[in-house]
């Protein structure tokens, strides 16, 4: 019987190494994409053995945004830094877990914006969490230049899924890829990744729980679009937009302004902006998608002026961007 021939994939560095070449980019974009897997990897690590170990629970401590923190929260947090600084290509970095921007290496190149484990109502039960990042460059000919930069001005963003083993990336006008880990531990066979235009496979993803809080015009918008497709909710923002890249539709986080208990709207949105919204909203563009907040405003436009700042998000398949923009801009006295 003939031995079936060994498969070599190619892998995320050889495929980043290509690219950098192609462009005749530096390798400082490698050093720290090496840096950003190596920690997805450790913290994939820790997640896969966090029941066993005593990972998974709370730390005792409360984050800058009021929520019990967890412990892998902190593990992540911690390896992810530990690579950024060995890296040395980052100046300073911006974390869901850390209030104050985080300044790395002095001679860095690179600004990190990055929430090391995303969703965390997942970790309890060791269910997919996300480890969002989006990368911007410095200026170097200003050494003053550390402010916050829109999406429009990423390099790159990208999402591992973790403990699934899958990485998505978005490369600033080359496209959104995704990899799959395999037994060596390495993220291989890059697949070119365009939202579906087939409305068939359109998927929509928002907390339905909420939907009596939301504006009356995306009420209206979902209660005349939601039987046209299939509905689906993880829960965590990673993997819920690993299905929207892979199927189309439309992820929403609207703005919450309806609530029972007036402290409990939202009206900015949940989601953060610069390593949230803004990550999954680079990846769509790459993908051939769009985003905007409850403004009809292109996420990647806006202008951060805090950190941590929230924004609402609507992110997914053109067409379905254009149909929810429509609906949001509509005037005031189109709606009543
Ligand atoms: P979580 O609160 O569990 O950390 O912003 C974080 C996030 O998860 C996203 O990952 C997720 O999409 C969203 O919030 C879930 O919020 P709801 O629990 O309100 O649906």
């Amino acid at each position: 019987m003939a031995e079936k021939p060994i498969q070599f994939e190619e892998t995320v560095m050889g495929f980043l190494l290509n690219h950098q070449e192609k462009h005749h980019r530096t390798h400082h974009f490698l050093i720290l994409m090496d840096a950003l897997i190596s920690a997805a990897k450790h913290i994939e690590h820790y997640y896969l053995t966090g029941t066993l170990k005593g990972n998974i629970g709370l730390s005792g401590s409360v984050n800058i945004h009021g929520e019990d923190v967890m412990r892998m929260d902190q593990i992540a947090q911690e390896i992810t830094i530990h690579y950024l600084r060995s890296s040395g290509r980052v100046i300073h970095a911006i974390s869901e877990e850390s209030d104050k921007i985080i300044p790395i290496s002095p001679d860095g190149r690179y600004f990190v914006y990055f929430d090391p484990l995303d969703g965390s109502s997942n970790v309890r039960h060791g269910l997919p969490v996300g480890f969002m990042f989006g990368v911007a460059k410095k200026d170097l000919d200003n050494r003053g230049d550390n402010h916050l930069r829109s999406g429009n001005e990423y390099i790159a963003a990208g999402m591992f899924v973790i403990p699934t083993g899958t990485f998505t990336l978005a490369l600033k006008d080359a496209g959104t890829w995704r990899f799959h880990i395999d037994e060596t531990m390495e993220f291989v066979r890059p697949t070119r990744m365009t939202l579906p235009e087939n409305p068939k496979s359109w998927e929509l993803s928002f907390n339905s729980a909420n939907r009596y809080t939301y504006s009356e015009r995306v009420r209206t918008w979902i209660e005349q679009n939601e039987t046209k497709y299939a509905f689906r909710y993880v829960g965590a923002l990673a993997a819920d937009f690993h299905r929207t890249i892979s199927n189309g539709g439309m992820f929403m986080y609207p703005a919450i302004v309806n609530h029972p208990d007036p402290k409990k709207n939202r009206p900015q949105g949940k989601l953060r902006l610069m390593y949230e919204a803004a990550v999954v909203s680079f990846i769509c563009q790459e993908a051939g998608g769009s985003a905007v907040d409850e403004r009809g405003i292109p996420i990647l436009d806006i202008q951060p002026k805090d950190p941590h700042q929230r924004s609402t998000l609507y992110v997914g398949s053109k067409p379905l961007i254009e149909s929810i923009t429509r609906t949001l801009t509509l005037a005031e006295s189109v709606v009543q």
